[in-house]
């Protein structure tokens, strides 16, 4: 293992035996939502994985390493601590040398998956093209570690600070599948369809499985993106949540607002815009995310 890392005995145990691991990113805990209701989240999402079969594990880059699976203080310390950096892959050289507390995005998240043997990870949305990225280039590191890593990323689609339509003409090039979990339609995240379809839909974690097991058989590189709607009893109406997120971009580029700070800005923004609605959403999506990456780290496993 690199010197880098260092795996929590659990992790590094269930990973030697075979049983199933998820890997859990945090920059979600740190810049994706407020404290207290970030560690809440944090614990329920490990604690439901427990449920289901798999070990959680939770990443950041602490005391100069990438820890993977960390305790509940630790969790704690990345969800309070107000000095937390956003890390994504290039900002890993500076927070490792420096040991500056970090929370791993998404692509930094898969980096450490990857080095650990960990296939499986869950989170709330991805990365994507951003809405206007014709003139501003924004479109995240994400999309580049889904093109090159073997680890299957569980989300709940992506919400409208994206262009959806962008993104998934991104990810093909890139040449990476977007599946739908029981739908025809890319969720939304906040609802649970947008207009555009999956490449594939699939009914079971066991056929999700399947996939990775044939794509990376091959030698294939690359990610595999596993699309799982919100619960319809907690899916948010499409036009309400839009307006929302349309006036939150607006104020993004009035305010100026660029690069890392773009995604937590409009994050916060729609909290607010929705009176909280947008908060509860993300939590109980986050946690179907989290049952369905069990699952299919349980099967994967089994092949
Ligand atoms: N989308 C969400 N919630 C989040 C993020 C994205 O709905 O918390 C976080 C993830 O960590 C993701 C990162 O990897 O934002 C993307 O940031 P950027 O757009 O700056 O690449
Ligand atoms: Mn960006």
């Amino acid at each position: 293992m690199n010197k880098y890392i260092k795996l929590s005995k659990e992790v590094s145990d269930a990973l030697k035996n075979n049983k199933p691991v998820v890997a859990l990113e945090s920059t979600i805990i740190s810049h994706g939502m407020p404290y207290p209701d970030n560690v809440n989240m944090a614990n329920k999402v490990e604690a439901i994985i427990r449920e289901n079969g798999a070990v959680p594990a939770t990443i950041a880059i602490m005391d100069g390493f990438i820890k993977v699976g960390l305790t509940s203080d630790e969790v704690k310390r990345i969800a309070s601590e107000k000095n937390v950096i956003k890390v994504s892959k290039r900002d890993l050289g500076y927070a490792l040398s420096t040991k500056t507390l970090g929370a791993t995005t998404v692509s930094a998240t898969m980096i450490a998956a990857n080095l650990a043997g960990i296939k499986v990870f869950a989170t709330g949305g991805i990365g994507g093209v951003h809405r206007g990225a014709e003139t501003t280039f924004d479109i995240s590191r994400d999309l580049e570690e889904l093109a090159d890593l073997n680890v299957a990323v569980v989300c709940a689609g992506a919400k409208s600070i994206l262009d959806l339509g962008l993104t998934l003409e991104y990810l093909e090039t890139k040449g990476v599948e977007v599946l739908g979990y029981k739908t025809d339609k890319l969720p939304a995240f906040y609802s649970s369809a947008s207009n555009f379809d999956v490449l594939y839909r699939m009914d079971t974690p066991k056929d999700i499985a399947k996939l990775m097991d044939a794509k990376w058989s091959l030698g294939l590189s690359g990610g595999v993106l596993i699309t799982n709607p919100i619960p319809e009893e907690h899916s948010l109406d499409y036009d309400k949540i839009e307006k929302i997120i349309s006036d939150a971009v607006k104020e993004a580029n009035e305010n100026n607002i660029l690069g890392k700070e773009s995604t937590p800005f409009l994050l916060a923004k729609v909290k607010d815009l929705s009176e909280g609605k947008s908060l509860t959403a993300n939590l109980e999506l986050v946690y179907n995310n989290a049952k369905l990456a069990a699952l299919v780290a349980s099967e994967f496993v089994k092949l």
